[in-house]
């Protein structure tokens, strides 16, 4: 039976990043993982971090280098024409990165074995028990035939949002709330700059459109698409052609455009759970909270997660104030989600197509964005919900109208 002081479940982003902060702290762990490095490596997806997000990727240790492009603005379509949102000008110098999330669970990977920390790949089976007692839990796994145990003070659930630590708590300890949307994105990888240097989100009546650049050769281009889309009813040419319709004259006429590395079909979803701790499980990232992706919140909220996390086990491990720290990760947890929650729900209704809108929805959206792009006040509230509040203020996304 191996021994550590943190088991933590899951080599996503979220896992990783916990790991090395937690290892910096001078706290052992493990990381236990169903799936090989490269499937990890496989997925492709946009990253867009907050300024407080990258602290938290500095303070494991991380620098993202020449990969990163940090902006002061990002642009927003309406109906083909783009508008420039000053995200600096507006929250007194914060801004986006944009990076690729491959390359930074690379990073974490690879800084992660060069200080020797242990992560278990392909681990079958992973069970977790007696997390709801007194004494140290246990961690159970299947590899190559042989089954294992991991004796741990706390287990950190980290699987992301079909992972088997939540489903490892009792029913009646949570209440989990949701709401699925009517549509999904039909998302292209390729090796070509973005529509735009800026974060780009289009609203347009054929769909929402964004772009964004995921290194300095590469971008992520996603459409709002029909839940039934099928990836073997889009070629890259018919990509190409409803991206530069839903982006206008203004930007589509001069969309560069490449073969697709990677094409997927995400469906779009805000789950909640709550509580977030159950005894000596603590669950972080999409384990424990999921948004639409419209906002860019998913990986800035997995972020601060590990952070306050990694702490609050820090503490507790050394004995200082016991459980102080992790007795309000909860309720800390849950403020900081619903905020991003409210913000990514309302980004998504304010600029996507909804199949059930009526004509007097229609014009209600059309009066909102018209207001949005009229009122500094109304884009103060966007930028500071993109950036984020400064963690002295609360380091939670503004509530946007
Ligand atoms: P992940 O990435 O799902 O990783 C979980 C890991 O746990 C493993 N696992 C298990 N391991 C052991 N035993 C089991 N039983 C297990 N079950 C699962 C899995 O194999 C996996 O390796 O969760 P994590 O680490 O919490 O990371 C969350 C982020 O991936 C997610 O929040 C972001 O990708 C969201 N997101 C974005 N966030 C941002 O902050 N900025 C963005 O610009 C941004 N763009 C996006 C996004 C998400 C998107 N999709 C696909 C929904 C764009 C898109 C299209």
């Amino acid at each position: 039976m191996q021994r550590t002081q943190i088991a933590i479940v899951g080599a996503g982003p979220t896992g990783l990043l916990l790991g090395a902060l937690l290892h910096r702290a001078g706290i052992s762990n493990v990381i236990v993982e169903r799936c090989r490095a490269e499937d990890i490596l496989a997925r492709s997806q946009a990253c867009v971090l907050e300024d407080d997000s990258i602290a938290v990727l500095n303070a494991a240790g991380l620098s993202l280098g020449a990969q990163a492009l940090r902006q002061d603005s990002l642009l927003l379509s309406v109906d083909g024409r783009s508008h420039r949102v000053e995200l600096a000008r507006l929250t007194a110098g914060r801004g986006l990165t944009q990076c690729s999330q491959t390359e930074l669970t690379r990073s974490l990977m690879r800084a992660r074995a060069a200080a020797g920390m242990h992560t278990i790949y392909e681990a079958q089976q992973v069970s977790l028990h007696g997390f709801l007692g007194a004494d140290a839990p246990l961690l159970r796994y299947r590899k190559q035939d042989q089954d294992h145990e991991i004796r741990c003070d706390y287990i950190a659930g980290c699987d992301g949002f079909h992972g088997v630590s939540r489903a490892s708590v009792p029913p009646d300890a949570y209440r989990c709330y949701e709401r699925l949307y009517p549509f999904g994105w039909l998302g292209v990888l390729a090796e070509c700059p973005a529509a735009a240097p800026e974060l780009l989100l289009a609203q347009h009546p054929r769909g929402f459109a964004l772009s964004v650049m995921a290194g300095p050769q590469r971008s992520h281009s996603y459409i709002q698409c029909s839940l039934s889309d099928r990836l073997t009813q889009w070629s890259d040419t018919q990509f190409w052609a409803e991206l530069r319709r839903r982006l206008g004259p203004d930007l589509g006429s001069t969309l560069p455009v490449a073969p697709a590395l990677d094409m997927s079909i995400t469906p779009l979803r805000s789950f909640v759970l709550e509580p977030v701790r159950f005894g000596r499980l603590l669950l972080a990232g999409d384990a424990a909270h999921v948004v639409p992706p419209t906002g860019a919140k998913g990986l800035n909220l997995a972020a601060t997660d590990t952070q306050e996390l990694s702490e609050a086990l820090a503490q507790a491990c050394r004995g200082d104030h016991a459980e102080q720290g992790l007795n309000n990760y909860s309720e800390r947890a849950l403020r900081r989600t619903w905020r991003a929650e409210r913000f990514s729900w309302a980004l998504t209704r304010l600029l996507h197509s909804f199949p059930d809108q009526n004509s007097f929805d229609q014009r209600i959206q059309q009066a909102e964005l018209e207001h949005l792009l009229d009122s500094r006040a109304a884009q103060t509230v966007l930028a500071e919900s993109f950036v984020g509040q400064p963690a002295s203020a609360g380091g939670a996304p503004g509530v946007f109208t």
